[in-house]
């Protein structure tokens, strides 16, 4: 038995290959592996890696973390410039006893040093999100952005060994040096190959403040399934953070248990997942929370469609002339 699951649509290609991994009987760590480097490698995605949109000194700063469910093994970057693949980094520094998270200018040595591949992340098209935004940026807050944010991924292989995982380029217009939940353990990620795994998107400064995957991965542990465990722990949060601070941000989260079971939860319009298992080719789901219980829906070819029409649509430099 073998299966995956990921935070959004642009996980599909790269679950896609991981499925491949895991039907040849490859392990769990390279699956996701392959799979987060995919999203991190395609440009048009402005959340996670390559074309992901810069903080306010118009540098693109990622953040990655990975864990081994069954040795425990974890490592992550915060942070870091200029380097292709985050997500190798976080699985190399997993191998590490101590030193397993670094950031910044320490976590840019140690990859150079390990010989990672080193590349310019700011592209061209992420550089116009900020002009633009740059322009509007007073009436506007910093937020998660609607379709395009971290990509966090469960994987079981054959040999009932988990792994987790998270690539992102954090909040657009972040403070140089915010690190956000994706690459701390427990918030962003979690696993145990003796219950399950879980990973998180959305506002990080909120996720954080409930350890939701460690959350998820206790509630599965105490007998609940990956659904039940995902709406509780989100409903939860939600209530929690609006009772205590007023309001609460975003708010979403991905599932899968030491049987293949899944679950997935939000706590806003529009936030889908990817799910693939043994015996399921890779499937999008768009899902909603109604009354506290979230119904998945299949994505129709029509917004599948739309999907990749308006991430890969030419921008316009406002008062400029447009360009990929
Ligand atoms: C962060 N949780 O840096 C990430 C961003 C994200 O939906 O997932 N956005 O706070």
């Amino acid at each position: 038995m073998y299966g995956m699951i990921a935070t959004w649509h642009m996980a599909v290609e790269g679950i896609t290959k991981g499925r491949k991994i895991l039907k040849d009987r490859g392990c769990a760590a390279d699956a996701i592996e392959t799979a987060i480097k995919e999203v991190e490698d395609f440009e048009f995605y402005k959340s996670v890696g390559y074309g992901g949109l810069p903080n306010e000194e118009m540098e693109v700063e990622l953040d990655a973390g990975y864990m081994d469910g069954t040795t425990f093994d974890m490592g992550a970057v915060g942070a870091i410039k200029d380097f292709a693949n985050p997500i190798s980094i976080a699985r190399r520094l997993s191998k590490e006893k101590v030193n397993n998270l670094l950031v910044g200018e320490g976590a840019e040595k140690f990859a150079h040093k390990e010989g990672f591949q080193r590349k310019n992340m700011l592209t061209e098209r992420a550089k116009i999100h900020y002009y633009n935004r740059v322009k509007e940026i007073k009436e506007q807050e910093i937020k998660p952005y609607s379709g395009h944010d971290t990509v966090g991924m469960v994987c079981i292989d054959e040999n009932s060994n988990m792994i987790a995982a998270t690539s992102t380029s954090g909040l657009f217009m972040k403070k140089k040096g915010r690190v956000g939940d994706s690459p701390i353990c427990g918030s962003g990620f979690y696993v145990d190959s003796k219950v399950g795994g879980a990973s998180a998107t959305g506002l990080g400064e909120d996720l954080m403040k409930g350890c939701i995957s460690y959350e998820i991965v206790y509630l599965m542990k105490e007998g609940h399934h990956p659904q039940e465990a995902c709406e509780i722990a989100v409903n939860k949060l939600d209530e929690e953070l609006k009772e205590r601070r007023g309001m609460v941000g975003d708010l979403s989260v991905i599932a899968m248990n030491n049987k293949g079971e899944w679950g997935a939860a939000t706590n806003i319009e529009g936030f889908s997942f990817v799910v693939t298992t043994e015996n399921q080719e890779p499937i999008v789901y768009l899902t909603k929370n109604v009354n506290g219980k979230c119904i998945h829906e299949r994505a129709s070819k029509e917004w599948l469609d739309n999907y990749i029409k308006i991430i890969t649509t030419p921008l316009a430099r406002e008062g400029g002339k447009i360009k990929k």
